[in-house]
């Protein structure tokens, strides 16, 4: 395949706000809705589309939507503009000498290859190297109620859904579990802590060994690979990492340190698919599985988390599931809806999804242009 270079000629940033069905708790705090930045490139006449995963405020990791739609705008796309790039390595490699900034960063390295692979008429998967038609996927169940939540886990997985992920916190955890184990005795069970926890709660966690969970994500400081190894030799569960990883070399010391026994790929929280591919060979390297995360994301960032988790050691089922189960109406022409706990992979080029422009205008909160 010859690519040729795509110059990028212009850009859109919106601010999108779509009602949430459903409130979503987790440790940190509830979201009632989902707001987010989505970016499109132009070139060729094609255009490549991302949105940016990270919350209004720092809450889940460091960054911000606020933080993140100043650097894009006053430096990022403009730097951008009118410039050619023949792959998406190379526009990695111009946005490199930023620090941090991974969720910003991911969104311009995502709509690249959603442009490149159009602009070769290729779905995305096929230029990542995946495979599947189709991906394995569970759901990650918000705090509630134990009934409820035991519930709700009951109907995912009689609709065919391959692990019920439930979220945790300090006095909503082991109770939790010796329902919903009970209840379920059978089921692929995982919990997310979302950092809700420290060391000097030891006697929780170990208590967390006797569920048969398929493994326990995050459960200590989001930044705290060090502590997680102290954890890990103390419990026979896997411990997955999530917020600690948002480089290949963070993925290099909380394996080479005992860690982390699997990870949770977000594409949009590492900076892309060629930090998520580094991270994914890595994990291979050490016989350790990975499985794609998510953010609720529409039908934009559902579609990259669909292509992304075609490639091979993408081994446990991921967060990616019905985009139903999110919105009433999402901002996408093409269903995303999983069947049998399988998720179909979109065909066409691309991500393969188009956007509904009329709907999204009636969600959109603000449009910058570029040039303006
Ligand atoms: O930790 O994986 C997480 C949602 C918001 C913030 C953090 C997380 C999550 C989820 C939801 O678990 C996954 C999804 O259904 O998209
Ligand atoms: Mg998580």
């Amino acid at each position: 395949m010859t690519a040729s270079p795509l110059r990028i000629d212009s850009a859109e940033l919106r601010l999108v706000r779509l009602p949430l069905l459903t409130p979503f708790t987790i440790s940190t705090g509830t979201m009632h809705e989902k707001l987010f930045p989505l970016l499109t490139l132009r070139a060729n006449g094609l255009e490549g589309y991302a949105e940016g995963v990270m919350d209004p405020l720092p809450d889940y990791l460091d960054e911000t939507i606020a933080g993140s739609m100043m650097l894009l705008r006053d430096v990022l796309i403009p730097q951008l503009m009118g410039r050619s790039f023949d792959n998406p390595a190379a526009v990695e490699t111009s946005l490199a000498h930023w620090r941090g900034h991974y969720m910003t960063k991911a969104m311009i390295e995502m709509a690249f290859w959603d442009l490149w692979a159009k602009s070769l008429n290729l779905p995305l998967k096929t230029l990542l190297g995946g495979e599947r038609d189709a991906i394995d996927v569970g759901v990650s169940l918000g705090i509630g109620p134990i009934d409820n939540t035991i519930e709700r886990a009951q109907r995912h997985l009689d609709l065919g859904y391959r692990r019920i992920k439930l979220k945790i916190m300090p006095g909503h955890d082991v109770k939790l579990l010796e329902a919903v184990r009970q209840a379920l005795p059978a089921a692929h069970l995982t919990v997310d802590a979302n950092s809700a926890y420290t060391l000097a709660d030891m006697d929780v966690l170990t208590a967390l060994d006797g569920f048969g969970l398929d493994y326990i994500e995050q459960p200590l400081t989001w930044d705290d690979i060090h502590d997680h190894a102290v954890l890990q030799a103390r419990m026979k569960t896997p411990i997955c990492l999530d917020e600690c990883i948002r480089t290949a070399q963070h993925a290099r010391k909380a394996l080479e340190s005992g860690a982390t026994r699997v990870i949770n790929i977000k594409v949009g929280r590492v900076g892309g698919y060629q930090e998520s591919r580094r991270i994914h060979d890595l994990c291979a390297a050490w016989s350790f599985p990975v499985w794609c995360g998510g953010m609720l994301e529409s039908g934009i960032g559902r579609a990259h988390n669909i292509h992304l988790s075609t490639l091979a050691n993408f081994r446990k089922p991921g967060d990616t599931s019905s985009s139903s189960r999110y919105f009433a109406k999402d901002i996408v022409n093409e269903a995303l809806e999983a069947k049998d706990g399988r998720m179909p992979v979109p065909t066409g080029a691309g991500i393969g999804v188009t956007l509904d422009r009329t709907f999204l205008d009636t969600v959109t909160v603000a449009t910058e242009r570029f040039p303006a």
